[in-house]
């Protein structure tokens, strides 16, 4: 090698060549799919250790799958939340909400009425129920796909629709990509689409709630992938270090766009298994059991509320649709993935365990998806009045330099003389500056 030292050559000469492990997923298109080596353990089978608990007592957890519902349909073991029928209604709606709302918005963007959509297939519960089990005021800092959160915290869905056709009732003034939400109404933190930035901020506002004497607690939400960022290990170093009350949520759906899990360490250990090194305390969950979902949830919004310190859940799920709007799955993972995946479905596991309870049937079921998929409509259209992409619509042209700074420095507000000086060239007495 061009850069080995003078004289080492001949001490190297026994040694054996090195090599280097590049992760390949176990399946591509065309591929039989069969997911035999994911150990699914009996639902009800995990303990479920007290919330103050030492980290290093429950190490077992991070390797493990906490299970709630299971073949039967029925709930089983300690972690059952006991939820009575009608909050597990509505859990169930907020998931059919956030399914008929991603339907729709995907057809808006293949209709050409936004750029940009991404869609939670299959993640429902790792949202909805994870966000019922916090209090409404604790602050939440998701990614991308988490628009379960904001459905079940009553987020108006026009306000979203305006934001994803950035529109003039686009209350971020078309600043940012669509489906990059924000509400400090609904103690929802700006969405970034710079990976993992939201996981050390969540951490930073979780130990100001706690400086302040504040009784909020902070969670995070964050993509497997994504935890190959440095932003992540210092989000986890600082939640250890200070006990921050914090939740941090993996979502581990197995892809981050075409790289699989095991570009980011899935190969070698899991994703809960993180919390390890830190310190922390560590669950790994299955994502697509809305009732463990909930129940980790609070396990660890309790833990925090008690200041017994920090958690890092993996959810395990699987994202059933593309990355995004932008992909095509088809190019790189096999078409079979989704339907052999063996946790099932969140949504179809939530509507038969409340059948098999006797608290639903299909009929109220179909009703309700129908209820749904017709109020996203109507909701639609009513968002629609204000613009879709390309109508010109939008914000006036001359806000995009407001905003950002008190007083427009000078420069800007040359860029800005000039910018508005050439629309007006372009568009003489049209488009609104
Ligand atoms: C810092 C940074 N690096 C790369 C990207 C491009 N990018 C956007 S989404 C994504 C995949 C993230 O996957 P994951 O964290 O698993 O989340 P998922 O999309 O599966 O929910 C990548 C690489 C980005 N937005 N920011
Ligand atoms: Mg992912």
């Amino acid at each position: 090698m061009a850069d080995r030292p003078q004289g080492s050559a001949a001490q190297g000469d026994n040694r054996p060549t090195l090599s280097l492990h590049v992760p390949e997923p176990k399946f591509r298109p065309g591929d039989t799919v069969d997911f035999s080596h994911i150990d699914v353990p009996e639902a009800g089978n995990t303990p479920r250790p007290d919330e103050t608990c030492d980290p290093a007592t429950m190490r077992d957890m991070a390797f493990g799958l906490v299970r709630v519902l299971g073949d039967d349909n029925k709930a089983h073991g300690p972690w059952d939340p006991k939820l009575d029928p009608d909050t597990l209604r509505k859990m169930l709606g907020h998931m059919a909400m956030t399914r008929a709302f991603d339907e729709r918005m995907f057809r808006g963007q293949r209709q050409g009425k936004t750029s940009f959509y991404m869609k939670c297939t299959g993640e429902e519960a790792t949202s909805v129920s994870a966000s019922m089990a916090l209090a409404g005021d604790d602050m939440v800092f998701p990614s991308y796909r988490q628009q379960g959160i904001l459905i079940q915290r009553g987020y108006p869905l026009i306000e979203m629709i305006n934001q994803i056709y950035s529109n003039k009732g686009d209350k971020l003034k078309g600043r940012q990509l669509p489906i990059m939400y924000s509400s400090r109404e609904h103690s929802f933190f700006t969405i970034s689409g710079n990976l993992a930035t939201q996981t050390p901020q969540a951490v930073g506002w979780a130990m100001a709630s706690a400086m302040k004497g504040d009784s909020r607690i902070a969670a995070t939400w964050v993509g497997e992938g994504s935890t190959a960022e440095g932003d992540f290990h210092s989000a986890c170093t600082f939640a250890t270090v200070y006990n921050a009350p914090v939740i941090l949520n993996v979502i581990n759906n197995q892809w981050a766009i075409s790289s699989f899990s095991g570009f980011a360490g899935a190969e070698r250990t899991t994703f809960a298994a993180r919390a390890l090194g830190y310190g922390l305390a560590g669950l790994r969950v299955d994502g697509n059991d809305a009732l463990a979902c909930y129940a980790a949830e609070q396990w660890a919004a309790n833990r925090a509320r008690a200041n017994a310190g920090p958690t890092l859940i993996e959810f395990f799920t699987y994202r059933a649709e593309g990355h995004s709007t932008s992909d095509d799955p088809s190019g790189y993972r096999s078409a079979q993935e989704r339907n052999e995946w063996p946790l099932g479905d969140p949504v179809t596991r939530l509507k038969d365990h409340l059948i098999a309870i006797g608290e639903w049937d299909e009929d109220r079921q179909e009703k309700m998806d129908l209820e749904a998929a017709e109020h996203v409509k109507k909701v639609t259209k009513e968002a629609e009045a204000n613009g879709i992409l390309g109508h010109g619509l939008h914000h006036p042209f001359r806000t995009m330099f407001e905003d950002v700074f008190e007083e427009l420095p000078w420069h800007l507000r040359e860029q800005s003389r000039q910018a508005i000086r050439e629309r007006e060239i372009k568009f003489p007495g049209g488009l609104d500056q």
